[in-house]
């Protein structure tokens, strides 16, 4: 059985890299919710109902041995939910607001996602757990997921309109400014070198993918023998995809099924 790991389109690859490099023996299976997509404007309880539903059939049909969310718009929402109906273990994606917190220098960190993952109590209450005594911008972006995703297709994207949506992550208080930017949306290390190009001074971008790895590999000690033969296998919820996506999908070595 596979390990699988789920987004709402693409920008989960940032994280089965990852998963791969840490778990070379292991077959995963890639779901894109792109039926669903962009997550960052649902409604909370909406979105829930919709990522349960879901599993119920994935659950059903893959029986996978764990299942990595790798979304933080619908980790910092639906986590309880699935591991309250499913019996299997969930790994999920939430802002690295404490590493973020422990490694700033300057007191002045920023946390950029959607703005599903900003509003949410969860991520309200790792700032106040974890970050006491620095000074937190969670910065919210309607956009950078879609640009995200264009650009892992391959199209051009607009460097002016990147710099815009992150100018809010960069704030400077009585002469100290902002180090650390946490990446907490799967989609953004795929731009993170559009950001450094266009960020007005340099600051650590933490994209959290590897340690997510890590974690999941905890759960799953005992490595198989041999890996089974066949391919890596992505569905996606909205049908067959466009051929730009089908060529990055099998760029990473995953066959493209609809469901
Ligand atoms: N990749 C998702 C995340 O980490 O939050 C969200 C992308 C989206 O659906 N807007």
């Amino acid at each position: 059985p596979p390990i699988l790991v789920f987004d709402s389109g693409i920008g989960g690859l940032s994280v089965l890299r990852e998963l791969r490099t840490v778990m070379p023996d292991r077959r995963f299976l890639y779901v894109a919710d792109d039926a669903g997509f962009p997550y960052g404007g649902w409604e909370e309880a909406a979105l829930r109902d919709r990522i349960v539903a879901l599993f119920e059939t994935l659950v059903a049909d893959h029986r996978p041995l764990l299942a990595v969310i790798a979304c933080n718009t619908a980790s910092t929402l639906v986590l309880p939910a699935l591991r309250a109906r499913f019996s299997l273990p969930f790994v999920g994606t939430v802002p690295a607001v404490k590493p973020a917190a422990e490694r700033s220098r300057s007191g002045l960190v920023s946390v950029l996602a959607t703005p599903g993952t900003v509003k949410r109590d969860y991520t309200r209450a790792l700032v106040s757990e974890f970050a006491q005594g620095k000074d937190v911008a969670l910065v919210g972006s309607q956009r950078l997921a879609t640009l995200a995703e264009s650009h892992i297709r391959g199209e051009r994207i607009d460097l002016d309109e990147i710099e815009a949506e992150i100018a809010p992550c960069f704030r400077e208080r009585d002469g100290r400014r902002t180090d650390i930017v946490a990446l907490a949306c799967t989609h953004y290390p795929f731009l993170a070198n559009a950001f450094r190009k266009v960020a007005p001074w340099p600051v650590d971008w933490l994209d959290p993918a590897e340690a997510i790895a890590r974690q999941a590999a905890r759960f799953l000690p005992d490595r198989p023998s041999t890996l089974p033969e066949g391919f890596d296998r992505a569905v996606f919820t909205g049908g067959a995809p466009d051929y730009p996506t089908r060529r990055l999908i099998h760029g990473f070595g995953l066959s493209c099924e609809t469901p």
